[in-house]
Protein backbone atom coordinates (compact mmCIF):
# COMPACT_ATOMS: atom_id res chain seq x y z
CA UNK A 1 0.00 0.00 0.00
CA UNK A 2 0.98 3.76 0.11
CA UNK A 3 2.39 4.03 3.20
CA UNK A 4 6.12 4.87 3.94
CA UNK A 5 7.84 3.33 7.02
CA UNK A 6 6.76 3.62 10.19
CA UNK A 7 6.28 7.18 11.81
CA UNK A 8 4.80 7.86 15.08
CA UNK A 9 1.61 10.22 14.09
CA UNK A 10 0.51 13.15 16.32
CA UNK A 11 -2.21 15.31 14.65
CA UNK A 12 -0.28 17.34 12.59
CA UNK A 13 1.70 14.20 10.93
CA UNK A 14 -1.51 12.81 10.64
CA UNK A 15 -3.05 15.39 8.40
CA UNK A 16 0.12 15.04 6.75
CA UNK A 17 -0.42 11.86 6.41
CA UNK A 18 -3.81 11.19 5.37
CA UNK A 19 -2.77 13.75 2.33
CA UNK A 20 -0.75 11.21 0.86
CA UNK A 21 -3.60 8.41 0.95
CA UNK A 22 -6.13 9.81 -1.84
CA UNK A 23 -9.11 7.66 -0.77
CA UNK A 24 -8.89 8.65 2.44
CA UNK A 25 -8.34 12.50 1.60
CA UNK A 26 -11.42 12.05 -0.74
CA UNK A 27 -13.51 10.72 2.40
CA UNK A 28 -12.86 13.88 3.96
CA UNK A 29 -13.27 16.13 1.29
CA UNK A 30 -11.98 19.66 1.14
CA UNK A 31 -8.26 20.73 2.11
CA UNK A 32 -5.77 19.74 5.25
CA UNK A 33 -6.88 23.04 6.91
CA UNK A 34 -10.71 22.18 6.81
CA UNK A 35 -9.60 18.80 8.64
CA UNK A 36 -10.20 18.05 12.47
CA UNK A 37 -8.04 15.55 14.27
CA UNK A 38 -8.27 14.78 17.80
CA UNK A 39 -6.23 11.74 19.63
CA UNK A 40 -9.02 10.18 21.61
CA UNK A 41 -7.03 6.74 22.69
CA UNK A 42 -8.14 5.73 26.24
CA UNK A 43 -7.30 2.16 25.92
CA UNK A 44 -3.75 0.82 27.57
CA UNK A 45 -1.87 0.37 24.03
CA UNK A 46 -2.47 2.65 20.92
CA UNK A 47 -3.10 5.82 19.79
CA UNK A 48 -6.57 6.80 18.33
CA UNK A 49 -7.75 9.58 16.21
CA UNK A 50 -10.73 11.10 15.00
CA UNK A 51 -10.44 12.22 11.71
CA UNK A 52 -13.28 14.83 10.55
CA UNK A 53 -13.65 16.95 7.59
CA UNK A 54 -16.58 18.31 5.59
CA UNK A 55 -17.83 15.63 3.69
CA UNK A 56 -17.10 12.61 5.67
CA UNK A 57 -15.10 11.18 9.08
CA UNK A 58 -13.21 7.99 10.20
CA UNK A 59 -10.69 6.78 12.84
CA UNK A 60 -7.00 6.31 12.53
CA UNK A 61 -6.08 4.14 14.74
CA UNK A 62 -2.10 3.39 15.08
CA UNK A 63 0.08 1.16 17.09
CA UNK A 64 3.33 2.15 18.51
CA UNK A 65 6.63 -0.26 19.32
CA UNK A 66 5.32 -0.03 22.81
CA UNK A 67 3.05 -0.84 25.30
CA UNK A 68 0.84 3.00 25.82
CA UNK A 69 0.22 2.68 29.18
CA UNK A 70 3.30 1.28 30.49
CA UNK A 71 5.59 3.34 28.47
CA UNK A 72 8.83 2.45 25.72
CA UNK A 73 10.42 0.17 29.14
CA UNK A 74 7.88 -2.29 27.69
CA UNK A 75 8.20 -2.96 24.01
CA UNK A 76 5.01 -4.51 22.04
CA UNK A 77 5.03 -5.75 18.53
CA UNK A 78 3.47 -3.38 15.55
CA UNK A 79 2.50 -6.34 13.94
CA UNK A 80 -0.76 -5.98 16.46
CA UNK A 81 -2.03 -3.51 13.60
CA UNK A 82 -1.99 -6.27 11.09
CA UNK A 83 -4.03 -8.97 13.11
CA UNK A 84 -6.41 -6.26 14.08
CA UNK A 85 -7.43 -4.97 11.10
CA UNK A 86 -6.99 -8.78 9.55
CA UNK A 87 -10.30 -9.40 12.28
CA UNK A 88 -12.36 -6.55 11.73
CA UNK A 89 -12.31 -7.49 8.25
CA UNK A 90 -12.95 -11.33 9.33
CA UNK A 91 -15.65 -10.17 11.70
CA UNK A 92 -17.46 -7.55 9.23
CA UNK A 93 -17.58 -10.41 6.91
CA UNK A 94 -19.73 -12.92 9.07
CA UNK A 95 -21.05 -10.25 11.04
CA UNK A 96 -21.16 -6.70 9.90
CA UNK A 97 -24.18 -5.25 11.85
CA UNK A 98 -22.02 -5.28 14.93
CA UNK A 99 -18.51 -3.81 13.45
CA UNK A 100 -16.81 -1.24 12.03
CA UNK A 101 -15.70 -1.23 8.49
CA UNK A 102 -12.14 -0.50 7.31
CA UNK A 103 -11.66 1.94 5.02
CA UNK A 104 -8.07 1.58 5.08
CA UNK A 105 -4.73 -0.60 6.65
CA UNK A 106 -1.22 0.47 6.38
CA UNK A 107 1.20 -2.33 6.98
CA UNK A 108 4.52 -0.30 7.57
CA UNK A 109 2.56 2.68 9.32
CA UNK A 110 1.23 -0.08 11.45
CA UNK A 111 -2.02 2.23 10.73
CA UNK A 112 -5.92 1.23 10.35
CA UNK A 113 -8.29 3.81 9.08
CA UNK A 114 -12.01 2.59 9.52
CA UNK A 115 -15.31 4.34 10.47
CA UNK A 116 -15.70 6.34 13.50
CA UNK A 117 -18.70 5.44 15.38
CA UNK A 118 -20.37 8.36 16.02
CA UNK A 119 -21.73 10.18 18.95
CA UNK A 120 -24.31 8.69 20.78
CA UNK A 121 -21.85 5.66 20.47
CA UNK A 122 -20.26 5.71 23.95
CA UNK A 123 -18.22 2.64 24.91
CA UNK A 124 -19.91 0.28 27.12
CA UNK A 125 -17.98 0.28 30.01
CA UNK A 126 -18.78 3.92 30.78
CA UNK A 127 -22.22 3.27 30.31
CA UNK A 128 -22.53 0.51 32.71
CA UNK A 129 -20.51 3.39 35.20
CA UNK A 130 -23.32 5.69 34.54
CA UNK A 131 -25.56 2.91 35.20
CA UNK A 132 -27.45 2.98 31.51
CA UNK A 133 -29.96 0.20 30.26
CA UNK A 134 -28.80 -0.70 26.69
CA UNK A 135 -31.58 -2.91 25.64
CA UNK A 136 -30.31 -4.53 22.59
CA UNK A 137 -27.03 -5.03 24.28
CA UNK A 138 -27.44 -9.10 24.86
CA UNK A 139 -29.11 -9.95 21.51
CA UNK A 140 -26.85 -8.00 20.32
CA UNK A 141 -23.17 -9.30 21.67
CA UNK A 142 -24.55 -13.26 21.47
CA UNK A 143 -25.47 -12.41 17.80
CA UNK A 144 -21.88 -11.32 17.55
CA UNK A 145 -20.16 -14.14 19.45
CA UNK A 146 -22.38 -16.26 17.77
CA UNK A 147 -21.41 -15.70 14.17
CA UNK A 148 -17.71 -14.51 14.66
CA UNK A 149 -17.14 -18.11 16.36
CA UNK A 150 -19.31 -20.65 14.78
CA UNK A 151 -18.41 -19.14 11.27
CA UNK A 152 -14.41 -19.56 11.91
CA UNK A 153 -14.58 -22.91 13.36
CA UNK A 154 -14.51 -26.04 12.32
CA UNK A 155 -18.25 -26.64 12.63
CA UNK A 156 -18.38 -24.41 9.56
CA UNK A 157 -14.88 -24.86 7.83
CA UNK A 158 -13.47 -27.64 6.14
CA UNK A 159 -9.38 -29.22 7.53
CA UNK A 160 -7.29 -26.99 5.23
CA UNK A 161 -8.90 -23.45 5.53
CA UNK A 162 -9.85 -23.98 9.61
CA UNK A 163 -6.00 -25.06 9.82
CA UNK A 164 -4.77 -21.92 7.33
CA UNK A 165 -6.45 -19.53 9.39
CA UNK A 166 -5.05 -20.86 12.26
CA UNK A 167 -1.77 -21.17 11.26
CA UNK A 168 -1.97 -17.57 10.14
CA UNK A 169 -3.22 -16.24 13.53
CA UNK A 170 -0.33 -18.46 15.25
CA UNK A 171 1.91 -14.93 14.31
CA UNK A 172 0.05 -12.96 16.66
CA UNK A 173 1.91 -15.24 19.31
CA UNK A 174 3.23 -11.68 21.19
CA UNK A 175 -0.35 -10.12 21.80
CA UNK A 176 -1.11 -14.48 22.65
CA UNK A 177 2.25 -13.88 24.92
CA UNK A 178 0.94 -10.45 26.53
CA UNK A 179 -1.84 -12.31 28.13
CA UNK A 180 -0.57 -15.56 29.22
CA UNK A 181 1.94 -13.29 31.30
CA UNK A 182 -0.71 -10.25 32.47
CA UNK A 183 -3.79 -12.49 32.93
CA UNK A 184 -2.32 -16.22 33.48
CA UNK A 185 0.83 -15.79 35.30
CA UNK A 186 1.55 -13.07 37.26
CA UNK A 187 -1.62 -12.54 39.37
CA UNK A 188 -0.90 -15.78 40.73
CA UNK A 189 2.89 -14.23 41.96
CA UNK A 190 4.87 -11.68 43.05
CA UNK A 191 5.45 -9.62 40.18
CA UNK A 192 6.20 -5.89 39.95
CA UNK A 193 3.51 -5.08 37.12
CA UNK A 194 0.67 -6.19 39.84
CA UNK A 195 -1.07 -3.89 41.72
CA UNK A 196 -4.63 -3.75 44.51
CA UNK A 197 -6.11 -1.45 46.61
CA UNK A 198 -3.61 -1.56 49.26
CA UNK A 199 -3.47 -2.31 52.19
CA UNK A 200 -7.37 -3.10 52.24
CA UNK A 201 -6.65 -5.85 49.70
CA UNK A 202 -3.38 -6.83 50.68
CA UNK A 203 -4.20 -10.27 52.38
CA UNK A 204 -6.64 -10.65 49.20
CA UNK A 205 -3.81 -10.98 46.82
CA UNK A 206 -2.11 -12.84 49.18
CA UNK A 207 -4.66 -15.19 49.29
CA UNK A 208 -5.00 -15.46 45.38
CA UNK A 209 -0.89 -16.38 45.14
CA UNK A 210 -1.14 -19.00 48.02
CA UNK A 211 -4.55 -20.79 46.82
CA UNK A 212 -2.92 -23.84 45.52
CA UNK A 213 -6.39 -25.05 43.73
CA UNK A 214 -7.07 -22.41 42.75
CA UNK A 215 -3.70 -21.76 40.50
CA UNK A 216 -3.84 -25.57 39.23
CA UNK A 217 -7.43 -24.60 37.79
CA UNK A 218 -5.92 -21.52 36.21
CA UNK A 219 -2.99 -23.74 34.87
CA UNK A 220 -5.14 -26.11 33.03
CA UNK A 221 -7.12 -23.02 31.58
CA UNK A 222 -3.92 -21.27 30.27
CA UNK A 223 -2.88 -24.80 28.57
CA UNK A 224 -6.32 -24.50 27.34
CA UNK A 225 -5.48 -20.82 25.72
CA UNK A 226 -2.29 -21.46 23.94
CA UNK A 227 -3.07 -24.76 22.63
CA UNK A 228 -7.06 -24.44 21.62
CA UNK A 229 -7.38 -23.44 18.07
CA UNK A 230 -11.08 -23.31 17.95
CA UNK A 231 -11.43 -20.32 16.16
CA UNK A 232 -10.74 -16.98 15.97
CA UNK A 233 -11.62 -15.53 19.16
CA UNK A 234 -11.44 -11.19 19.65
CA UNK A 235 -8.76 -12.00 22.49
CA UNK A 236 -9.85 -8.86 24.23
CA UNK A 237 -13.71 -8.72 24.66
CA UNK A 238 -14.62 -6.80 27.60
CA UNK A 239 -16.64 -3.63 28.25
CA UNK A 240 -14.21 -1.34 26.63
CA UNK A 241 -14.05 -3.00 23.25
CA UNK A 242 -17.46 -2.26 22.82
CA UNK A 243 -19.25 0.79 21.72
CA UNK A 244 -22.65 1.12 22.30
CA UNK A 245 -25.99 3.49 21.49
CA UNK A 246 -29.93 2.05 22.78
CA UNK A 247 -30.08 0.18 19.49
CA UNK A 248 -26.60 0.11 18.28
CA UNK A 249 -23.90 -2.31 19.43
CA UNK A 250 -20.13 -2.39 17.76
CA UNK A 251 -17.12 -4.49 18.85
CA UNK A 252 -13.88 -2.92 18.17
CA UNK A 253 -10.33 -3.47 19.25
CA UNK A 254 -9.43 -7.28 18.10
CA UNK A 255 -6.15 -6.97 18.24
CA UNK A 256 -5.15 -9.55 20.45
CA UNK A 257 -7.33 -11.98 17.91
CA UNK A 258 -6.12 -15.54 17.17
CA UNK A 259 -7.15 -19.10 16.71
CA UNK A 260 -7.76 -19.90 20.60
CA UNK A 261 -11.24 -21.09 22.27
CA UNK A 262 -14.85 -19.91 22.09
CA UNK A 263 -14.92 -19.66 25.56
CA UNK A 264 -12.36 -17.23 26.34
CA UNK A 265 -14.63 -14.12 24.29
CA UNK A 266 -17.77 -15.26 26.24
CA UNK A 267 -15.99 -15.81 29.52
CA UNK A 268 -14.03 -12.25 29.20
CA UNK A 269 -17.64 -10.28 28.02
CA UNK A 270 -19.50 -12.19 31.27
CA UNK A 271 -16.28 -11.20 33.61
CA UNK A 272 -16.45 -7.57 32.55
CA UNK A 273 -20.46 -7.54 33.42
CA UNK A 274 -19.82 -8.90 36.39
CA UNK A 275 -17.67 -6.56 37.47
CA UNK A 276 -19.63 -3.39 36.36
CA UNK A 277 -22.09 -5.21 38.64
CA UNK A 278 -20.39 -5.41 41.58
CA UNK A 279 -18.64 -1.88 41.17
CA UNK A 280 -22.32 -0.47 41.59
CA UNK A 281 -22.38 0.36 45.04
CA UNK A 282 -18.95 2.32 44.86
CA UNK A 283 -21.10 4.34 42.32
CA UNK A 284 -24.64 4.66 44.03
CA UNK A 285 -25.07 8.08 45.58
CA UNK A 286 -27.48 6.88 48.00
CA UNK A 287 -28.22 3.04 49.47
CA UNK A 288 -30.12 1.07 46.89
CA UNK A 289 -30.12 3.71 44.57
CA UNK A 290 -28.80 1.24 41.42
CA UNK A 291 -30.12 -1.69 43.19
CA UNK A 292 -32.74 -2.21 39.85
CA UNK A 293 -29.57 -0.76 37.35
CA UNK A 294 -27.68 -4.54 39.32
CA UNK A 295 -30.79 -6.45 38.49
CA UNK A 296 -30.66 -5.72 34.99
CA UNK A 297 -27.01 -6.67 34.29
CA UNK A 298 -27.14 -9.92 36.07
CA UNK A 299 -30.75 -10.37 33.82
CA UNK A 300 -28.32 -9.46 31.06
CA UNK A 301 -25.19 -12.21 32.14
CA UNK A 302 -28.05 -14.83 31.86
CA UNK A 303 -29.74 -13.25 28.69
CA UNK A 304 -25.72 -13.30 27.02
CA UNK A 305 -25.32 -16.58 27.78
CA UNK A 306 -28.80 -17.98 26.70
CA UNK A 307 -29.34 -16.24 23.60
CA UNK A 308 -25.83 -17.04 22.47
CA UNK A 309 -26.38 -20.97 23.22
CA UNK A 310 -29.65 -20.61 20.93
CA UNK A 311 -28.01 -18.36 18.63
CA UNK A 312 -24.82 -20.84 17.92
CA UNK A 313 -27.00 -23.99 18.29
CA UNK A 314 -29.52 -22.06 14.99
CA UNK A 315 -26.36 -21.85 13.00
CA UNK A 316 -25.25 -24.97 13.38
CA UNK A 317 -28.52 -26.01 12.33
CA UNK A 318 -28.81 -24.31 9.38
CA UNK A 319 -25.65 -25.62 8.77
CA UNK A 320 -25.79 -29.72 9.51
CA UNK A 321 -25.61 -30.55 5.95
CA UNK A 322 -23.04 -28.48 4.56
CA UNK A 323 -20.94 -28.63 7.76
CA UNK A 324 -18.00 -28.39 8.05
CA UNK A 325 -15.67 -31.38 9.10
CA UNK A 326 -15.99 -31.47 12.64
CA UNK A 327 -19.32 -33.16 12.33
CA UNK A 328 -19.82 -34.88 9.23
CA UNK A 329 -23.20 -34.83 8.17
CA UNK A 330 -22.65 -38.76 6.86
CA UNK A 331 -21.67 -39.72 10.48
CA UNK A 332 -24.12 -37.00 12.43
CA UNK A 333 -27.04 -38.28 10.77
CA UNK A 334 -29.69 -38.67 12.79
CA UNK A 335 -31.55 -35.81 15.20
CA UNK A 336 -30.47 -38.10 18.48
CA UNK A 337 -26.67 -38.02 17.10
CA UNK A 338 -27.00 -34.08 16.63
CA UNK A 339 -28.87 -33.28 19.82
CA UNK A 340 -26.22 -35.08 21.86
CA UNK A 341 -23.19 -33.50 20.02
CA UNK A 342 -24.61 -29.71 20.42
CA UNK A 343 -25.56 -30.65 24.41
CA UNK A 344 -21.59 -31.84 24.67
CA UNK A 345 -20.33 -29.01 22.90
CA UNK A 346 -22.47 -26.24 25.07
CA UNK A 347 -21.42 -28.26 28.22
CA UNK A 348 -17.65 -27.97 27.80
CA UNK A 349 -17.81 -24.35 26.62
CA UNK A 350 -20.15 -23.83 29.81
CA UNK A 351 -17.41 -24.91 32.37
CA UNK A 352 -14.56 -23.34 29.93
CA UNK A 353 -16.20 -20.24 29.89
CA UNK A 354 -16.63 -19.52 33.35
CA UNK A 355 -13.07 -21.02 34.21
CA UNK A 356 -11.76 -17.96 31.95
CA UNK A 357 -14.68 -15.73 33.50
CA UNK A 358 -12.84 -15.70 36.55
CA UNK A 359 -9.08 -15.24 35.72
CA UNK A 360 -10.61 -12.14 34.05
CA UNK A 361 -12.06 -11.13 37.23
CA UNK A 362 -9.09 -11.61 39.42
CA UNK A 363 -6.74 -10.06 37.03
CA UNK A 364 -8.98 -7.19 36.78
CA UNK A 365 -8.07 -6.73 40.70
CA UNK A 366 -4.98 -8.03 41.32
CA UNK A 367 -2.88 -7.64 38.20
CA UNK A 368 -1.75 -4.74 36.27
CA UNK A 369 -4.36 -3.70 34.32
CA UNK A 370 -7.22 -2.77 36.33
CA UNK A 371 -10.88 -1.63 34.91
CA UNK A 372 -12.41 1.91 35.13
CA UNK A 373 -15.84 0.29 36.39
CA UNK A 374 -13.43 0.12 39.64
CA UNK A 375 -10.98 2.93 39.54
CA UNK A 376 -13.47 5.51 39.00
CA UNK A 377 -14.80 4.62 42.79
CA UNK A 378 -12.64 7.61 44.72
CA UNK A 379 -12.57 6.21 48.09
CA UNK A 380 -9.92 3.40 48.52
CA UNK A 381 -12.18 1.76 51.36
CA UNK A 382 -15.20 1.76 49.02
CA UNK A 383 -13.65 0.39 46.47
CA UNK A 384 -11.95 -1.98 48.35
CA UNK A 385 -15.47 -3.52 49.68
CA UNK A 386 -16.42 -3.94 45.76
CA UNK A 387 -13.12 -5.54 44.41
CA UNK A 388 -13.58 -7.94 47.54
CA UNK A 389 -17.11 -9.12 47.00
CA UNK A 390 -15.91 -9.65 43.05
CA UNK A 391 -13.27 -11.23 44.27
CA UNK A 392 -15.41 -13.56 46.56
CA UNK A 393 -17.99 -14.75 44.09
CA UNK A 394 -15.32 -15.83 41.84
CA UNK A 395 -15.25 -18.76 44.19
CA UNK A 396 -18.49 -19.68 43.74
CA UNK A 397 -18.19 -19.44 39.93
CA UNK A 398 -18.96 -22.47 38.39
CA UNK A 399 -22.43 -21.21 38.43
CA UNK A 400 -23.38 -18.86 36.56
CA UNK A 401 -26.38 -17.47 39.46
CA UNK A 402 -26.17 -14.12 40.69
CA UNK A 403 -24.83 -13.44 43.94
CA UNK A 404 -27.59 -13.73 46.86
P1 LIG B 1 -6.62 0.31 22.49
O1 LIG B 1 -6.21 -0.82 21.61
O2 LIG B 1 -5.52 1.21 22.88
O3 LIG B 1 -7.41 -0.18 23.68
P2 LIG B 1 -9.17 1.02 21.23
O4 LIG B 1 -9.31 0.43 19.88
O5 LIG B 1 -9.88 0.32 22.33
O6 LIG B 1 -7.62 1.20 21.60
O7 LIG B 1 -9.63 2.52 21.14
C1 LIG B 1 -9.44 3.43 22.22
C2 LIG B 1 -10.62 4.41 22.27
O8 LIG B 1 -10.76 5.10 21.04
C3 LIG B 1 -11.95 3.71 22.49
O9 LIG B 1 -12.17 3.53 23.87
C4 LIG B 1 -12.93 4.69 21.87
O10 LIG B 1 -13.21 5.74 22.78
C5 LIG B 1 -12.15 5.27 20.71
N1 LIG B 1 -12.42 4.52 19.46
C6 LIG B 1 -11.74 3.47 18.96
N2 LIG B 1 -12.28 3.04 17.80
C7 LIG B 1 -13.34 3.84 17.56
C8 LIG B 1 -14.30 3.92 16.50
N3 LIG B 1 -14.26 3.09 15.45
N4 LIG B 1 -15.24 4.90 16.57
C9 LIG B 1 -15.27 5.76 17.62
N5 LIG B 1 -14.40 5.75 18.63
C10 LIG B 1 -13.43 4.80 18.61
C1 LIG C 1 -0.27 -4.42 29.73
S1 LIG C 1 -1.77 -5.25 29.88
C2 LIG C 1 -2.87 -4.34 28.93
C3 LIG C 1 -4.21 -4.94 28.81
O1 LIG C 1 -4.97 -4.01 28.02
C4 LIG C 1 -5.49 -4.67 26.89
O2 LIG C 1 -6.73 -4.12 26.50
C5 LIG C 1 -5.58 -6.12 27.30
O3 LIG C 1 -6.72 -6.39 28.10
C6 LIG C 1 -4.30 -6.26 28.07
O4 LIG C 1 -4.30 -7.37 28.91
MG1 LIG D 1 -9.21 -1.05 23.75
MG1 LIG E 1 -6.53 -2.78 22.26
MG1 LIG F 1 -10.41 -8.83 31.09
Amino acid sequence: QHGKLYHKLDEKAASDYITTIPILAEKLGGSPADWDIREVGDGNLNYVYIVVGPRGSFILKQALPYVRCVGESWPMTLERAYFEAKALRKEFEVAPEYVPEVYYFDHPMAAIAMRYLEPPHIILRKGLIDGIVYPRLAEHISDFMSKTLFYTSLLALDTHRHKEAAAQSYANMEMCRLTEQVIFTEPYMEAANNHWTSPQLDQDARAVREDIELKVEVAELKAKFCERTQALVHGDLHTGSVMVTETSTKVIDPEFSFYGPMAFDVGAFIANLFLAFFSQDGHSVTEGARDNYKKWILQTVSDVWSLFVAKFKAEWDKSWDHAGYAYLPAVYNTPAARTLSQMRFIEDLFVDMLGFAACKMIRRIVGIAHVEDMESIADAAKRAVCERKALSYVESLPSLDGPA
